[in-house]
């Protein structure tokens, strides 16, 4: 039996273009060297003094854990060193970091990257999956000066490419670059991760909601409504969802990537906007998940479509199979839609 494709041999075959394939192959090259040096220390997170708190916090006012450091630093030494990427936003960094300053100017630095280089990093601790998320862009200002603000506050519909790791009981990297969406098992033996899940798509008809109702008492009226439809014979299915929230949002996407299912994040009194970033968190979620038939709203507008102004702006996310989306939404517009919208 043919060894499945490498992750390498797949871009090679899918980028037809030769100088994408060049940078894209680049960049993430880049993204898996992190990723197999996250996936050792996350491997040994018990052994090692890489877990708990880093005691201090980020921009978000959240506890750093020593691995989002860790990781933050690995991923930008790998994606600097590469040449052809000229800046990153990450959730670890208060502003953008650029790598082509006038000095280091090598290739053509024309990509910028958004990435959270480990969601979830509170459940390191607990053994439950983490990951990586990340969005690439071409950057919109002149390549013979600095990088600006600008090139990271595209709409999401601009990305190139988008994925993530996932840290799991295999460690997986899952992305796109607008042509379907494709999952790669890491073989940590071999050190490649190799093609496992061609072309996924969500199935037509999930049956799994993930939100967390531990909030529900500061829920509007809406999303009160739509959890109790999900708990009827009501549903797209005639009967109740489950309810599966891991409080990892990448462990959540891939398990409804799978087997069919919504992710809701709302905006509620708690979290006015929503707590998921809209830069490196909703926006390449969103990506894949419209990639592999999926959908992906802030509740009422696409995801693809909002103009970020800050890096770090939030926004409520419902994502997942497209039904769910759309079934979502008219419940929970019926009670909460402004008077005579
Ligand atoms: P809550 C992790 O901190 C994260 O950003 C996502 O990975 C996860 O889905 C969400 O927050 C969980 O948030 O408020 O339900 O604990």
């Amino acid at each position: 039996m043919k060894d499945p494709l490498t992750l390498s041999e797949f871009i090679i075959q899918q980028q037809a273009e030769a100088e994408a394939r060049g940078d894209l192959s680049q960049i993430l090259g880049a993204i898996t060297l992190a990723s197999k040096i996250v996936h050792r220390e996350i491997n040994k997170a018990g052994l090692l003094d890489i877990t708990g708190s880093a005691g201090q916090e980020n921009i978000q006012g959240e506890d750093q854990q020593k691995l989002d450091l860790y990781a933050n630093e690995k991923f930008k030494q790998a994606l600097a060193a590469r040449g052809n990427v000229c800046g990153i936003a990450s959730e670890e960094e208060e502003d953008f970091v650029e790598f082509c300053g006038i000095e280091n100017r090598g290739i053509a630095s024309k990509y910028i990257i958004a990435m959270d280089p480990v969601d979830g990093s509170s459940n390191i601790d607990v053994n439950i999956p983490v990951g990586t998320i990340f969005s690439i862009y071409k950057r919109l200002s002149p390549i013979d000066e600095g990088v600006k603000l600008a090139d990271f506050l595209q709409k999401g519909c601009e990305q190139v490419a988008a994925g993530y790791v996932i840290y799991g009981s295999s460690t997986m990297l899952v992305y796109t670059t607008g042509n379907g969406v494709n999952g790669f098992t890491f073989d940590p033996s071999i050190g490649t991760f190799y093609l496992s899940h061609e072309n996924m798509r969500f199935p037509e008809k999930g049956s799994i909601y993930s939100i967390n109702e531990g909030n529900s008492l500061n829920f509007s009226e809406g999303i009160s409504n739509y959890i109790n439809n999900c708990k009827s014979h009501s549903t797209l299915v005639g009967k109740p969802y489950k309810a599966r929230y891991v409080g990892s949002f990448v462990a959540d996407f891939h398990r409804n990537l799978i087997k069919g299912g919504i992710f809701i994040y709302p905006a509620y009194t708690g979290a006015p906007k929503g707590k998921l970033r809209i830069l490196y968190e909703c926006n390449p979620m969103a990506f894949l998940a419209e990639q592999a038939g999926g959908k992906a709203t802030d509740g009422s507008n696409r995801i693809l479509d909002l103009q970020p102004q800050e890096l770090h702006e939030r926004s409520p996310l419902y994502i997942g199979s497209a039904e769910m989306v759309d079934e979502a939404e008219a419940i929970i517009l019926a009670a909460d839609a402004p008077e005579g919208s």
